[in-house]
């Protein structure tokens, strides 16, 4: 078999998404997510002008190779437009892998470890109530896990809670918008927020949360002791991680378990972390860090150290990451969570797919290959439209974390 083209398709159903479509000479193709939310022309540049050309007339058979000549060949290592689109080009093969064997990409990966996927869905509100009314409704939809963020007093804004109850995306069409933050008022109230939810949900429901970068380590270990009586299962980006012994201090003080890593793009980006054991859950994902072939090193290298698997899955990663994800979900045996945050409509039409959510679980479906696919004609429908994530600055007007 060998591939006879490579191309890229930009579409726009809600919020943009890259993906490449890789054909072959036995009629057999598969698709690749490329999707960097606020940079996605950059990818989708990287792989027409750079990679596609490269691929024609290669076995798509050779995930191994093909890996190694886009991250060693560029000889420019590493960094997120780069590794999603040497992702997009991996996922894409293991689908006409999966396609031309007959049998779903989790078989190639391992095969079943379990029955179903654990995933966590995001509930949030403008304040404590509302938040505790979403994380209500999402239990009765049968989630066992779930993310809570809420509005935060004397704050106009903040991450992860939509403006006028419309589902959360962060990119905004136009250039990038500003929202104010202070990390004393976030402090005070997130301790609050989880003694009501613990109250209200018993102790069985997985409650997680996200601080999205903000804090400073010294911060984020108060923060986990204050959250210890609530047996959060996770803590999420409690603080920047380009400097992985941050980690280490927050460590030091509290049993809360952490997660981190939906921006990292290697495992070099995550090895410190993985190996001192200062993190519980590694949120790396398919989409940004190379595809299955590198994700599945970074969980076998994790799982040396107890760190478990908990995949960055919003809506800013596609459907055909989701897909690929609920695989990789289901083979690996450091599995943790996986993130599901439900596609719009519109974006579910474009990515047709047989991964299904049934009481807290999901599975990928056994069609051979990844199961999704795009209809490119209804794709063709919503062009892209330049979005950027938000600028975040303290309330005295320095640039901060968003
Ligand atoms: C968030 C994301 O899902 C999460 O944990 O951190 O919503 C993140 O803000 C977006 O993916 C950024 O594009
Ligand atoms: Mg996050």
């Amino acid at each position: 078999m060998k591939i006879t083209k490579a191309s890229v398709s930009i579409t726009s159903p809600g919020r943009n998404f890259v993906t490449l479509k890789i054909e072959t000479d036995e009629g057999i193709y598969g698709l690749g997510d490329g999707t960097l939310n606020g940079r996605e022309l950059a990818v989708a540049a990287y792989l027409t002008e750079h990679v596609a050309p490269c691929l024609i007339g290669r076995d798509p058979f050779q995930t191994e190779d093909i890996w190694q000549y886009l991250y060693r060949g560029a000889y420019w290592r590493r960094g997120p437009v780069s590794m999603s689109a040497i992702a997009a080009v991996d996922v894409a093969l293991w689908d006409i892998k999966g396609k031309a064997l007959n049998t779903p990409v989790y078989n190639l990966l391992g095969g079943r470890s379990r029955d179903g996927v654990l995933v966590y869905a995001h509930a949030n509100g403008a304040d404590i109530d509302k938040a505790l009314d979403d994380v209500a409704r999402h239990i009765d939809l049968g989630y066992l896990a779930v993310r809570a963020q809420s509005g935060i007093p004397g704050l106009a804004s903040t991450y992860g809670v939509p403006k006028g109850g419309q589902p959360y995306e962060p990119a905004e069409k136009g250039l990038p918008k500003e929202s104010l933050w202070s990390t004393e008022k976030y402090l005070r109230h997130v301790p609050k927020l989880f003694a009501k939810l613990r109250d209200q949900c018993g102790e069985e429901v997985h409650l997680l949360h996200d601080c999205h970068h903000r804090l400073t380590p010294i911060e984020a270990a108060r923060l986990g002791k204050d959250l210890e009586p609530y047996r959060l299962f996770w803590l999420e980006d409690p603080t920047p991680a380009e400097l992985q012994e941050n980690f280490r201090l927050i460590r030091q003080h509290t049993t809360t378990p952490l997660a981190v890593g939906e921006v990292f793009n290697s495992i070099w980006d995550a090895q410190d972390l993985i190996r001192s054991q200062w993190i519980d859950y590694i949120r790396m994902s398919i989409v940004h860090a190379g595809g299955l072939t590198h994700m599945k090193k970074v969980a076998d290298f994790a799982a040396l150290y107890n760190v478990r698997t908990g995949c960055h899955g919003a809506t800013d990663l596609s459907p055909v990451t989701m897909a690929a994800a609920l695989h990789f979900g289901l083979a690996v045996h450091n599995f943790g969570i996986q993130e599901h945050m439900p596609h719009t409509t519109e974006t579910d039409a474009v990515f047709p797919h047989h991964y299904s959510f049934k009481g807290g679980y999901m599975h990928p479906g056994d069609a051979p290959g990844l199961g999704v696919d795009l209809d490119e004609a209804l794709a063709a429908k919503y062009p892209y439209q330049r979005a950027y994530l938000p600028i975040n600055r303290k309330l005295d007007g320095t640039l901060f974390d968003w």
